[in-house]
């Protein structure tokens, strides 16, 4: 098995005005346009994000699935004019930062270039306001959930991708709603604990990189945990659910903020 290729690896800001907003697990469906969006992230982009924003981090699953940067859709075009929409309301020199999830890992390089984003890796490290911090999806930190491991090494092979995104667009599809329906199920027969981050895992990462924050979504368990280092989990948006935000970071701290008010 012949592995990725890794995007921006680290990223070192001495400028004490930054501002920095991170979400994850946006899930946009393929039809989603600004008006009829069931994550209610559009409209958010567009109307309600701070304008002093300076740096916008994605940490994954920004879409439901993705199956090839060949692949044109509603949400796309969407995605792009409301990124587009808030540079232009906000920070002119707003820049937008993407990292792979368990569902869109097949994002590539032309739709980074499309919506003017830079690519950055799983575990990503930023320093900022004098501090470290670590950003990643945080599937990879689920290692008690062995079947998605194996899953996951598989799906995540050079080899493999290559061969999935020769096959016609109409199969590809085929494939991801199958994949996902076969995740809703083997889900319910999960336990919480198994679905959630390995202690052990955070423990390794923090003490490796030598970082005071770790930022992950993924797990659809919006908090804050304090230890010898304080661990956010991003929440997963759903308007119907009301549930949705975004963490900022800025000289002052960070604070959990979002269209339902704080969600930490
Ligand atoms: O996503 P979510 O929250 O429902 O659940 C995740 C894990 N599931 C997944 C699968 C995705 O939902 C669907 C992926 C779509 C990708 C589109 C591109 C396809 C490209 C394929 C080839 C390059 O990530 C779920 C975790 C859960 O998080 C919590 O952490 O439990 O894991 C699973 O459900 C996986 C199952 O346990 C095992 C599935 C075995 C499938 C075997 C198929 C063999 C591979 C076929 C590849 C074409
Ligand atoms: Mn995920």
């Amino acid at each position: 098995m012949t592995e990725v290729v890794k995007g921006l690896e680290h990223l070192h800001l001495t400028d004490m005005q930054e501002v920095l907003i991170f979400v994850s697990d946006i899930h946009l469906s393929p039809d989603a346009s600004t008006s009829e969006d069931a994550s209610g992230f559009l409209k958010t982009l567009e109307q309600s994000m701070p304008v002093d924003c300076s740096r916008l981090f994605i940490l994954g699953d920004l879409f439901e699935t993705w199956v090839g940067d060949d692949v044109l859709t509603r949400s796309r075009d969407a995605l792009r004019l409301a990124l587009t929409s808030m540079r232009a309301r906000g920070n002119k020199g707003l820049k937008f930062y993407l990292m792979h999830g368990n569902r869109d890992f097949l994002i590539g390089e032309r739709l980074c270039r499309e919506l003017d984003a830079q690519w950055i890796s799983d575990s990503f490290i930023l320093e900022c306001f004098g501090q470290r911090a670590g950003l990643c999806h945080g599937d990879a930190m689920c290692i008690d959930d062995l079947d998605y491991q194996h899953f996951r090494q598989q799906v995540r092979a050079a080899d493999w991708q290559k061969a999935f995104l020769n096959k016609p667009l109409g199969e590809r599809e085929a494939i991801a709603q199958g994949l996902r329906h076969q995740s809703e199920r083997s889900k319910q027969e999960k336990s919480m604990a198994i679905m959630d981050v390995n202690t052990q895992a955070v423990h390794e990462f923090v003490a490796n990189q030598g970082i005071e924050t770790l930022i992950h979504g993924h797990t659809h368990r919006p908090g804050r945990h304090n230890a010898s280092f304080t661990r956010w989990v991003l929440p997963d948006w759903d308007l119907a659910r009301k549930r949705g935000g975004w963490l900022r970071w800025d000289r002052t701290g960070l604070t959990s903020q979002g269209p339902f008010g704080a969600w930490a």
